[in-house]
This record gives C-alpha cells, structure tokens and sequence, in this order.
C-alpha cells in the first residue's frame, strides 16, 4: 500500500484497538459486579460502565475498524487520490471528535442510556451530538469510498468492478441508507428533547428509527468479515475464490433485505400491526440465505483447495486446511461460532420463540457469538496481516503462535459466557440488570450460578483482550521490518463469468428503496397516528440531570 493510505488506516486501527481495551475492561467489571460479590466504587453506575462498554464495543471499535479496513481495500483495488486522502482525513477527525464528547458524556456519568440509546431514557444534548458527528464523519468516508468506487467504473467502463471494492461500495450503501433512520431520532428527536425545546417525544417512533439502523448496523459488522472470507481466506489457505458471481449475489441481498427488517426487534412492542411485523420477520428470514449461501461457499473454497493439495476423501480436504496459520485459524473459529449464532439468530425471529428469549440475557449471548465471536474472531484475524502491512512488518513466528493461543483464549472464554448467557436466558433471567436475588425469589436463584460462569468466562476474555492488545503493539511497534504480503485471492479458473447485472446499480438500489418503503411506510403512519405521543413523565431508571 502506498505509506500515505497506510497511515490512514492505521490512525483508524490505533482508535480501534484503544477501544478495545477500555471497552474490555468495563466488560470485566460487569460480569464481575453481575456475581454479587462485587460493587462498583466512587459511586460509579451500574449503567454507566455498560454504557461505555456497548458504545466503545459495538459503536466505535466496530465503526473505525471497518472503514480503515476498507480504505486499505479499496487503496489496494481502485487507488485513493489525493483529494480522497484528504476527505478521509476529515472524516477521521469529525469522528474521533464526535466519540471523545459522547465518551467525556458518559463518564461524567451524563449518559446512562445504554448503547440503544432510544427514548424515554435521556442523556446530555452533548452526548446525541456527539453521535451525530460521528454519524457525519462516517457519511463522508461513505462519499469518499463511492468516489473511488465510480470513478474506477468510469475510467472501466463495461468491466466488472474487482470484487472487494464492490464489496466495499454495497457495505458503504447500506450504512448511509440505515444512518438516515438514527440521525434523524437524533437530530429530529432526542436533541430538542434533551436540549428542553419540546417536553415529549414520541417514544414509538424513536425506537422504530433507532431499529430501522439498528439490524442493517449488525450487518455493516458483517460485512467486512465476509470480505475477508470470501476474498481474503482463499488465497491464504492456497486455493481459489469458489466463485466471485456467488459472493456479489450475497451481497446484493444483503443490500435488498438487511434494512427493512428493523420490527424483528420490536416483536413484543404495541402500537405495531401484527401483519407488518409478519411481514419484516419473512423479511428477516430472507436475509438469513445469503449468510447461508456463505456457508456453503466456504465449504466449496475449503473442498477444492484441499483437493487441488490432493487429499481425498469426504471430509480428507480438511486435513488440507493451514491450521497452523493465525490469519486463517482465527476467522475460521469465528465461522465455527457463526453456526451456533446463526441458529439463535433464526430463533430470535420467530415470533413465538421471541417471546421466551426477548429482554432476557440469552439476547446478549447471541451477539456475544455473532459480534464479539464471529465478526471480531474475523477482525482479529485480518490485524494479522494487516497491520504488518500498514506498518511495514512481518507476521514472525512469535506472534502467529501467540494469535493461535488468543484464539484459543478467547474461544473458551466466549463458550462459557455465551453459553451460560443463553441458559440463564433460557430460565428468564434478564438483560441489562445489575445483581439481584429479586427479594429471594426462587427463581431469581436458578440464575447466580450462571453468574458465577459469566465472570469466570469474561474474565478468561479479558485475558484474551490483554494479549490481542499486546500483538497490536507488538506487530505496531516491534515485529521485525520487512514487507507483508496483502492477500487477495483470484476466482476459480472454472467459475461462471460474473453477470454484468450484478453492477446495475440503479436496479439494486432502487430495488432496497423500495422493499424498504413498503414495509415501513404504512405501519410508520399508524404509530404516528396511534401510538400515545409523549415520553413518561418519569426518568427511568435515571435521567440525565
Ligand atoms: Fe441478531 C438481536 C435475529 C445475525 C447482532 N442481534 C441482536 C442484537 C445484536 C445482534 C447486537 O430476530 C441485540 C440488539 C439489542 O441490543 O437489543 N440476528 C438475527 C438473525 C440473524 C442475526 C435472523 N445478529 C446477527 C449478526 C449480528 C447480530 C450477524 C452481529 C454481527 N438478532 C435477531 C433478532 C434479534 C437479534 C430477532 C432481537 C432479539 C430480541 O428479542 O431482542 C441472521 O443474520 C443469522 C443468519 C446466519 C446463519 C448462519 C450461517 C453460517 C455460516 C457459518 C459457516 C461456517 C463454516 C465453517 C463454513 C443462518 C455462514 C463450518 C465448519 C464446520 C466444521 C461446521
């Protein structure tokens, strides 16, 4: 890569992996406050520490990892001027500025209002605006990735894009379609609300904008895993792209259908028709195939791989796989959990089975197997190369071992938690709660012994956290100089030619447009028209003043 993009995805990958261990360690204190044997000192909120936790985690590591990923993808596949440079650069800092304010918010303890951060809990106007820039921040890292993307096609008329700026670029347009929904809550909504302007809110609509982004952010998590997958993963196990039409199908389904699905989390709100909730669930379930097409594509990339090394047998190409190498065994665990979460996933859609699970803490153990497992067991495994790369080092023995046993930390620690998340879940202990014996009721006891397995499982995982921190440094700052490969895998000689469809951008995206205003238009009308307007006139559990 060119050492000025180099640069700036680095300033991106320093803010994600910083986060990574203040976000760790409030994970820490949670799981250990959750056992009862612990309080929190200096008078510091249960709320406060998940708060900080859910927002450094899922907002900004998430966020300024995957946008200085791809600006190394696309520098890599289409070129990066200079007048992109320096808009990415401006993005950069409009976000860094937003997250220190929302942070200062928070720990000023300004802000309990949880990662969600929908009505009727209430934070500092400070706090909204502070996401709002960093909304804006990421919309011109958006523009910029859309630059380099149609000026490529311009300069290439009637090729096919190379595939993981198209990946980019379809990534880059659910993210500012999604954005628009939690922008406006912010602006319309919570910021006059918090500034004192308007007295109520409408408590239905925040959370139906905050849920409109909500699903479709879990799928801009995703997606830069599944670049990796699909482009990256090939060529470091030796093999070849399964087939490059199969991985832009994927994607375009994953622009048509990961939007209008937001109800999927509204399943046991009133004020919403049954009939459009039906209707986003079946939505819902359509944007579950193409994680299944992946599937299938990964085992079709693991196949003929082992077998072009000559390993026979029904699962013999297995044995054909380089479990020894960090950059493919990591992602490759994260696609082991995918299975598992994949499947709770499935279950949280449907209607009767969200009743058993919904606002209990089986939730938390399934995005603690998709986000914190799958996705970032994937991210971690991309820094093994990547930042050799961005920093002109090499991935040395050293640090490949240690990444396999991070892995492996980070594996058991994550099976204990999640799992006992998901029984605990199961026996209806709730999310988002603090310790309590629930004035010793029974079944409130069935629940502490899996308290007991959550800290002993986060604990192993701040182990985890403190080692992946230590590579990061190391391979910054210590690995020994030398040129890292950056792997991008090529098609399959015998793959299908990619149908030029797949780049008929008008189609696609007018296509998600309109999935999306049929199924949010009407019921959106009837909240507006039925919901009771207004937020309580409590603050709860606390406001902000
Ligand atoms: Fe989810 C709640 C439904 C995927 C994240 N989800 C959440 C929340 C988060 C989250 C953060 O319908 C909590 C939000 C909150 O705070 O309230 N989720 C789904 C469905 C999918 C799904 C249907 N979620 C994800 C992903 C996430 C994520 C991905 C983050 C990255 N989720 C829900 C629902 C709720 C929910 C409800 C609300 C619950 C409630 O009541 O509050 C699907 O996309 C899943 C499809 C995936 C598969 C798996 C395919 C398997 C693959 C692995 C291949 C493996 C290989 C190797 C090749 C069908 C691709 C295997 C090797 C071997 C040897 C076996």
């Amino acid at each position: 890569l060119p050492a000025k993009d180099a640069k700036l995805s680095m300033a991106h990958m320093y803010v994600a992996f910083i986060s990574l261990l203040i976000g760790g360690l409030m994970g820490l204190l949670q799981v250990l406050v959750r056992t009862g044997k612990m309080t929190l000192p200096f008078g510091i909120d249960y709320y406060q520490v998940l708060t900080v936790h859910g927002v450094i985690l899922a907002l900004v590591l998430t966020t300024f990892f995957i946008i200085g990923f791809q600006y190394a993808l696309m520098s890599k596949t289409v070129g990066m001027s200079d007048g992109e440079r320096k808009w990415a650069w401006i993005s950069f800092y409009v976000m860094l500025i937003g997250t220190v304010v929302t942070a200062v918010m928070i720990l000023l303890g300004k802000a309990n209002v949880l990662y969600t951060f929908y009505a009727p809990l209430q934070a500092h106007p400070l706090f909204y605006i502070g996401l709002a820039l960093v909304v804006v921040g990421s919309w011109i890292a958006v523009f910029v990735n859309l630059h380099q993307f149609f000026k490529w096609k311009k300069q290439h008329r009637g090729e096919v894009s190379p595939l993981l700026a198209f990946m980019v670029a379809i990534n880059m347009i659910i993210w500012f379609i999604s954005t628009l929904g939690v922008a406006a809550t912010v602006v319309i909504q919570l910021i006059p609300w918090s500034l004192g302007l308007v007295d109520e809110i409408n408590v239905l609509v925040s959370r139906t904008l905050f849920w409109y982004f909500g699903h479709p952010l879990v799928y801009f998590w995703l997606l830069p895993a599944y670049m990796a997958w699909y482009a990256i993963i090939p060529k470091i196990i030796g093999g070849k792209i399964f087939s490059d039409s199969l991985a832009r199908l994927a994607f375009i389904m994953f622009l048509l259908f990961s939007i209008p699905v937001g109800f999927h989390h509204q399943l046991l709100e009133p004020g919403i028709d049954p009939f459009w909730k039906y209707i986003q669930v079946v939505l819902t379930f359509a944007v579950a195939i193409p994680s299944l097409l992946t599937a299938f594509s990964m085992f079709a990339t693991f196949e003929s791989a082992g077998r072009a090394k000559g390993y026979t047998g029904l699962f013999g190409f297995m044995r054909g796989l380089p479990w020894k190498d960090v950059r493919f065994f990591a992602p490759f665990v994260g696609m082991l959990a995918f299975v598992p979460a994949g499947a709770g996933g499935l279950i949280n859609a449907s209607h009767q089975l969200n009743q058993v699970v919904h606002n209990t803490i089986w939730v938390t153990g399934h995005f603690h197997l998709t986000l914190a497992t799958t996705v970032i067991l994937t991210f971690f495994g991309i820094s093994y190369w990547l930042i050799p790369v961005l920093t002109g080092r090499k991935l040395n023995a050293h640090i490949n071992r240690l990444g396999i046993i991070q892995t492996i930390v980070w594996s058991i620690g994550m099976f204990i938690m999640s799992g006992a998340m998901h029984i605990a879940g199961l026996l209806g202990a709730p999310r988002r709660s603090s310790y309590s014996e629930y004035g010793g009721s029974e079944q409130a006891m069935e629940w502490i012994g899996y308290q007991y397995a959550q800290a002993i499982g986060g604990s192993i995982l701040f182990i985890g956290i403190l080692l992946m921190v230590y590579i990061f440094v190391y391979m910054t700052f210590f690995a020994p100089k030398g040129q890292e490969e950056f792997p991008m895998a090529e098609t399959a000689e015998d793959a299908l030619p990619t149908p030029m469809v797949f780049e008929n951008w008008k189609l696609w995206i007018g296509l998600a447009v309109a999935l999306i205003l049929f199924a949010y238009t009407i019921p959106f009308i009837d909240i507006i028209q039925n919901s009771p307007p207004g937020s309580p006139p409590f603050k709860w559990p606390i406001g902000y003043n």
